[in-house]
């Protein structure tokens, strides 16, 4: 009967928008780094809008088997990375940023480390049970000022067709 199967189709995705209301997950990106890097970072920024405290707990890709949740820390003067126990809280109604020099997603042991460009999938588990999975773009850090154009100017200009630049 149809009307068993819409019963069930209208129960499930209720549930759905309940639950998916409660975090929402911006910014996110992937760190580029050389094709011969074993480790790369995740940052995004997860938004909690239910009233109770939420943890990152997990997350997963498919480019390594081993995702764990880093922060950097001040311990005795030096600045170290370490695993989060627990996961990082997103408090009730608030927010956590995961950034460079701070909590982020730390991918080791990665076989092929995605190019810029690329887009990949990172699931996350929640201490609510909740699993999310988003689009994570791969991009060079967002540190400013990284182009260096001082000098000397390259000349590429080999290819160019003179007869793109007739004057009229
Ligand atoms: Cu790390």
């Amino acid at each position: 009967m149809n009307f068993k199967i819409l019963l069930g189709c209208a129960l499930v995705c209720v549930a759905n928008v309940v639950m998916a209301s409660d975090l929402m997950i911006k910014d996110a990106w992937i760190r580029a780094m050389p094709p011969v890097s074993k480790v790369t970072g995740g940052f995004l920024t997860i938004h909690n809008h239910s009233s109770k405290d939420i943890s990152l707990i997990a997350a997963s890709v498919d480019f390594s088997d081993r995702v764990e949740i880093h922060e950097h820390a001040h311990v005795d003067g030096m600045m170290k990375m370490r695993e989060v126990e627990g996961g990082i809280v997103v408090p009730a109604n608030g927010m956590v940023e995961l950034k460079p020099g701070g909590y982020h997603l730390m991918m080791m042991d990665v076989e092929k480390i995605p190019a810029e460009g690329e887009i990949v999938q990172v699931e996350m588990e929640f201490s609510n049970g909740e699993t999310m999975t988003a689009n994570f773009p791969v991009k060079k850090g967002a540190a400013k000022s990284e182009m260096k154009h001082h000098g000397e100017h390259d000349h590429h200009s080999d290819k160019h067709d003179m007869s793109d630049h007739k004057h009229h």
